[in-house]
């Protein structure tokens, strides 16, 4: 039976699976210059925004996602100072990022200024970091802000990206990953989310490849549940410019100054756990 009117689903081709979200209203659709931006209000994960057609967050489950692609990468680096955000537009990584009190800037390059504006709109808890003295916004193309940025500029770079596809391709590249190393002082760490471990096993390969090839000392991925994402099970490659990423501030992350809701000391240890089928 076809699903009616009052769902969301996002189908994933070539998979037979899809995400269904029962919808109480439609609030928001545009077409910016780069995509089409959809807000629903939804009967039980609360507003979702969509970027052509795909999840990108929900109330309910974003946690989960943007503290994981912060918290591990800030407590791995000894002292992360400066931060660069590549996409992230809805700002629910910067709100984290800035929860650690080393951090001394924080920028944020999004290419398209409407998913900012709408989140800030929609999603007002995730944006409520905006002001911080500590925080830049940047709307434009990120690929091209890491092939300019100075050598030894970031402690940590976040990739906050949509699906490999389109302009967000570059993002999973050796070319761009060799520029972030460059971008990053020594003892510098990135961090991509990196797709499905059960869909895309292939691309989280590919990606630990091209980190290495691009000259970082080590490279790892951690693993976490994401319910509205492809397959309900998401993954985060990080990699370090010249150190161990097996290490990292234990005391602080068990000691850590601010609340989270997945994140913790042994999330972090758990999440590098890797499953037979990616070893
Ligand atoms: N993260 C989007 C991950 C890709 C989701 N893919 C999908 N639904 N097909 C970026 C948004 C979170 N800041």
């Amino acid at each position: 039976m076809p699903l009616d009117k009052t769902w969301y689903t996002e189908e994933w081709a070539g998979q037979g699976s899809a995400i269904s979200l029962k919808i109480k209203d439609k609030v928001h659709d545009e077409k910016s210059p780069y995509q089409r931006i959809e807000i629903y209000e939804t009967e039980a994960f609360g507003t979702l925004m969509t970027l052509d057609g795909l999840v990108m967050v929900t109330d309910r489950d974003n946690f989960v996602y943007h503290e994981m692609m912060s918290h591990p990468a800030l407590f791995t680096h000894p002292d992360p100072k400066r931060v660069l955000i590549i996409g992230g537009g809805d700002c629910g990584t910067l709100h984290e990022v800035l929860k650690h009190e080393t951090v001394e800037q924080a920028e944020q390059v999004e290419l398209d200024e409407r998913v900012t504006r709408v989140a800030e709109k929609f999603f007002p808890e995730l944006c409520e970091s905006n002001h911080d003295p500590r925080a830049k916004l940047h709307f434009t193309d990120g690929i091209k802000w890491v092939a300019d940025a100075k050598p030894d500029t970031y402690d940590v770079i976040i990739i906050d990206s949509t699906d490999p596809v389109g302009p967000a391709a570059g993002l999973f590249s050796e070319t761009f990953y060799r520029n972030c190393l460059r971008a990053l002082r020594a003892q510098g760490i990135v961090v991509g989310q990196s797709e499905s471990p059960l869909f895309h096993a292939e691309l989280i390969r590919s990606v630990q490849k091209s980190f290495k090839a691009a000259g970082f000392r080590d490279v790892g991925t951690l693993f976490f549940p994401q319910c509205t994402y492809p397959s309900g099970w998401w993954s985060a490659t990080m990699a370090g410019k010249d150190g161990s990423i097996a290490e990292f501030r234990n005391q602080a992350a068990a000691a850590k100054s601010f609340a989270t809701r997945y994140y913790n000391h042994d999330i972090h240890v758990a999440s590098r756990a890797r499953p037979e089928f990616l070893r």
